[in-house]
């Protein structure tokens, strides 16, 4: 091996029985920012032309091969040479270049891998065009190199989703050649001097395996379907399935379409959530704060909640004592615990050995003292202070001193909670959405008295649940159900000044949202938020305007869909709108006086995103959120607000 030489600050490569490993080094995920563009533009350069080396081998430093285009870049100008520029080079080298897939290989990664003569993976590679996550479509040349080496139909799906394949799926695919057990670099060199000398397979100059048209029309139009208006799925299907025309006509059409995506609004939005979801985990005052060790975790009442949080953290490989109040109760709940992760191992998102490992982790009982081993314990009892509080009081007894207290209450102020304990520092909340084994989004809350390090314990378990955790602040209903109750109360003001449900939620449908408001409502029923009403009415501001509305309709049973009828009927279970709810929200506009008015479709969108916007202003006046992408997130995670819109904060802007 002969020494190194530097091509860029972060390429630089050695020589290998006469083949130059380039290694890509641009921390934190080897992004191919200007400076490795030009780096392997050089490193190729020298490869053509230096006749004592054969051919090239490209790999990553750490972890990763490549995470893809560097999107800090998105937004500002051009810097030459341009990644399709680059990768054309590495097509027509004249020499083999052969891709060493150390890791993740994605967007612009995978790019640079199609273009090569020959790739191999590690076992731990994940390779992905990511790009319609961002709003964009691949930019070099992943849209037309990708259906030739593995047919449109196979693309056409990995295109639009998204979705990143691992290393033995790209091996049957035939994205990869080959899978490197070991020394996967040293492999790469030997399939360079097999292939010296020898007619390269350039992937551009493949022609492309005949597709069946009603195949792909069928995909594609599922494809469009899910987008839900969604410009870059769209664009992906059209360049996909036109991908057999001239390839040069092809890549030129994809680099124009890519160009104008990465500049649009959607694109930004969705590169808004994606550095978001990044964000949302630093919080102040933790650095160098060590979490807690968690590897037992313990669960309070079995209802939905509580058992769709079992089967979270019992996916996630902690074992799980579950306890419900009478032996028959816990028992009950171990049923529905088991009866989920069936449903897992039916639709073959769990396989049998991960199913008997979850199952060996589990234990219910209705004794407190059981939970004594449990490092960390989750309690999902009736959203009541008493009831809770008692809980916290037995179960502050029975734990460790450092084991620490998780209260999912919705509604309830966790201080209180936490102060009828003996040790409010080790007690926070963890705000589940259900189904909870499903929904990404966790409020992690930081009470008044919460330990730096107890916190730090409730996002690193977030993590390992594979959830998306966002810190907040002590409030009624946290961020989520304080901003949901903004847009719920805009939304009923809006009835009485003039809009009715269908029209509100079609627009909030037109906007993004998977279901409106109204529809979501009788969905959920509406009995839960009625006696919520009925509990608050004697405290409520009487100045403040309130919508009868709601109430009138559960008066008169009209409570859902399980109901038949709610802020819609339901003949034969198909919503319908009902003139009899039209004439209530009539009378309730005559009662009060209103003159009620038409509101256009944006109109009515508006007043929903300044309401929600509003009130996240008044989560960062209160301290409650730290930014406004946490706010986004939630709303977009937890609530159905479309994340290419890019929240309710980004939208407002
Ligand atoms: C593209 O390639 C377009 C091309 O088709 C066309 C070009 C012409 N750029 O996720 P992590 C940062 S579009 C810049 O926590 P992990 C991230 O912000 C791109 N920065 O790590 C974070 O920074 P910080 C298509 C990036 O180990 C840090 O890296 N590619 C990029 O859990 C660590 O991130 C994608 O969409 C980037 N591309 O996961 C892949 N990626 O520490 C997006 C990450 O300051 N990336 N950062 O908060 C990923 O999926 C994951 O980051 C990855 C690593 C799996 C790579």
């Amino acid at each position: 091996m002969s020494d190194l030489s530097s091509f860029s600050a972060t390429v630089s490569a050695t020589t290998r029985d006469s083949v130059l490993v380039v290694t890509i080094d641009n921390a934190p995920v080897n992004a191919t920012s200007v400076d490795v563009r030009s780096g392997l533009e050089k490193a190729l350069t020298h490869a053509e032309t230096a006749t004592d080396v054969l051919g090239v081998v490209i790999t990553g430093a750490g972890k990763t091969f490549i995470g893809g285009a560097d999107i800090n870049e998105f937004g500002k100008p051009a810097m030459e040479p341009t990644l399709p520029a680059v990768i054309e080079k590495i097509e027509n080298l004249s020499k083999p270049v052969v891709a060493a897939l150390n890791g993740a290989a994605l967007g612009g990664g995978l790019e640079v891998a199609l273009a090569c003569h020959h790739r191999i993976a590690s076992p731990s590679a994940q390779l992905g065009l990511p790009e319609v996550k961002l709003g964009i479509v691949p930019g070099a040349g992943g849209t037309q190199r990708l259906p030739r080496l593995i047919g449109i139909a196979a693309a056409l799906e990995l295109v639009t989703s998204g979705r990143v394949a691992k290393a033995d799926e790209a091996l049957k695919l035939g994205i990869v050649d080959e899978i490197a057990k070991d020394d996967l670099v040293g492999a790469a060199v030997s399939a360079v001097q097999n292939l010296a000398g020898t007619p390269l397979r350039r992937t551009g100059a493949l022609s492309i395996a005949p597709a069946d048209p009603a195949e792909i029309e069928t995909a594609a139009a599922k494809i469009l379907a899910k987008a839900r208006g969604q410009k870059a799925p769209a664009e992906a299907v059209r360049l996909v399935t036109t991908s057999t025309r001239p390839f040069a006509e092809g890549l030129a059409d994809e680099r124009a379409t890519f160009i104008a995506l990465r500049d649009s609004r959607e694109a930004a939005a969705l590169r808004h959530v994606f550095f978001a979801e990044r964000e949302s985990s630093k919080v102040e005052g933790l650095e160098g704060i060590e979490a807690r060790l968690v590897s037992t975790i313990g669960i309070c009442g079995l209802g939905l909640m509580g058992s769709g949080i079992a089967v979270a953290a019992l996916g996630a490989g902690y074992s799980v004592i579950a306890l419900d109040q009478t032996p028959e109760a816990a028992e009950k709940g171990r049923e529905r615990i088991i009866g989920l992760l069936e449903r897992n191992l039916a639709s073959g998102r769990l396989d049998q050995a991960s199913f008997d490992a979850q199952k060996a982790r589990l234990s219910v009982t209705a004794s407190d003292a059981d939970l004594a081993p449990c490092d960390l314990v989750i309690e999902a009892v009736f959203d009541d202070l008493a009831v809770k509080a008692d809980l916290f009081q037995r179960l502050d007894k029975v734990i460790r001193p450092n084991a620490i207290l998780a209260t999912n209450t919705s509604y309830l102020n966790p201080d209180e909670i936490a102060a009828a304990t003996a040790h409010p520092e080790r007690v926070l909340g963890l705000h589940f959405f259900s189904p909870a084994h499903v929904m990404r989004l966790l409020e992690v809350v930081r009470c008044a008295k919460t330990a730096p390090d107890v916190l730090a314990t409730g996002l690193a378990v977030a993590k390992k649940l594979r959830k998306l955790p966002v810190v907040t602040g002590v409030t009624e209903g946290f961020i989520g159900n304080r901003i949901f109750s903004a847009y719920r109360r805009e939304a009923e003001f809006l009835l009485e000044d003039g809009a009715l449900p269908h029209e509100i939620d079609a627009a909030l449908e037109d906007y993004g949202f998977p279901m409106g408001l109204f529809a979501v409502y009788d969905m959920a029923g509406l009995e839960i938020a009625w006696a919520r009403r009925k509990r608050q009415a004697a405290t409520r501001d009487p100045a403040a305007r309130y919508v009868e509305i709601a109430d009138t309709l559960c008066e008169t049973g009209r409570l859902g869909q399980k109901a038949g009828r709610g802020w819609y009927f339901y003949p034969e279970g198909k919503r319908t709108i009902d003139p009899e709810v039209t004439a209530i929200i009539e009378a309730a506009r005559a009662k009060k006086g209103i003159a009620p008015r038409s509101f256009s479709k944006d109109e009515i969108q508006d007043r929903m995103l300044k309401a929600m916007a509003t009130e996240g202003e008044a989560l960062l006046a209160e301290h409650v959120a730290t930014r406004p992408g946490d706010i986004d997130l939630v709303m977009i995670n937890g609530y159905g607000f479309p994340a290419h819109k890019g929240g309710p904060m980004f939208a407002r802007d």
